[in-house]
């Protein structure tokens, strides 16, 4: 069975990351439309390397929780017949154990160079404006995908959802595009579909809907995936 998951910060929140809904809109007080996107960065490029900052270090303090690491028993049995899509810059997926990630919206732990386009793995800060590894200019962004920028790996996203038999979404409120039309990509592919989600929204396009947290719905569903 090929199956196609998409989680969103629903996932992490019970490890203590909060989501972009629950701080009422607002990243550690930030409007996130006023701060993920590039014109926010060439503002007050300080004050978007010090969210991202914040956000990064916050990392270190908490843990995935029994979701990621169910997921990741998940890919031990499906292999390739799993393609786990997360909206999430953290890295809690690959710390609970899943090795096949695609980070359609970048990842807090890698820094990008505007000059020479080389990525790099980064666990501190990038307001003090470091030098790049690579090239020395001190040109670094945070890794991520900023509203208006390109998400990553959509050709092999794409193909995985026309491809797949099932299509799963976990956490996520389904607001931002691409990946909120990933369902409707599934449903035309002919897959089934379940939500797990706190509060499922009541108009879900999804087959089925399974509320509760997700350290409760995803191990009972990864259970049953693996009996
Ligand atoms: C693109 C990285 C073209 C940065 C993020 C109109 C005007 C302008 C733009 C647009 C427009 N219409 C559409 C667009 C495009 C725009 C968009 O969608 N805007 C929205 C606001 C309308 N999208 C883009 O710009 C994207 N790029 O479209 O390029 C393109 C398209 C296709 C192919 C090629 C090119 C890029 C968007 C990426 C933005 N970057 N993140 C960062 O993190 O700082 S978005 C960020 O917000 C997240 O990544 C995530 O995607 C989103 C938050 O959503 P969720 O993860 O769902 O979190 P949320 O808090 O909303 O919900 C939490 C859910 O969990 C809830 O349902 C809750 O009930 C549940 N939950 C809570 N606790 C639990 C739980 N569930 C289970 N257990 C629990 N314990």
């Amino acid at each position: 069975m090929k199956v196609v998951v998409l989680t969103g910060a629903g996932i992490s929140a019970e490890s203590g990351l909060p989501t972009f809904r629950d701080a009422d809109g607002l990243w550690e007080g930030h409007d996130p439309m006023a701060v993920a996107t590039p014109e926010a960065f060439a503002d007050d490029p300080d004050l978007v390397q010090r969210f991202y900052d914040e956000r990064r270090a916050a990392l270190a303090r908490v843990e995935p929780n029994a979701a990621h690491v169910a997921l990741a028993r998940l890919e031990e049995r499906l292999g390739e017949d799993l393609h786990l899509v997360t909206q999430n810059i953290d890295d809690l997926h690959e710390r609970g154990g899943s090795t096949r990630v695609h980070h359609m919206h970048g990842r807090l732990r890698a820094a990008w160079c505007t000059t020479c386009d080389h990525r790099h793995e980064w666990t501190t800060t990038l307001v003090d404006r470091p030098a790049c590894p690579t090239c020395g200019h001190s040109t670094l962004r945070p890794d991520v995908v900023w509203f208006g920028e390109v998400p990553h790996d959509m050709d092999a996203v794409q193909r995985a959802l026309f491809e797949c038999d099932l299509f799963v979404a976990i956490g996520t409120s389904g607001l931002v595009y691409p990946a909120a039309a990933f369902v409707h990509y599934a449903i035309g592919a002919g897959a089934d579909t379940l939500e797990l989600n706190l509060a499922p929204d009541p108009v879900s396009d999804f087959a089925q809907v399974r509320q509760g947290p997700a350290t409760r719905t995803v191990p009972a569903w990864v259970a049953e995936m693996l009996a």
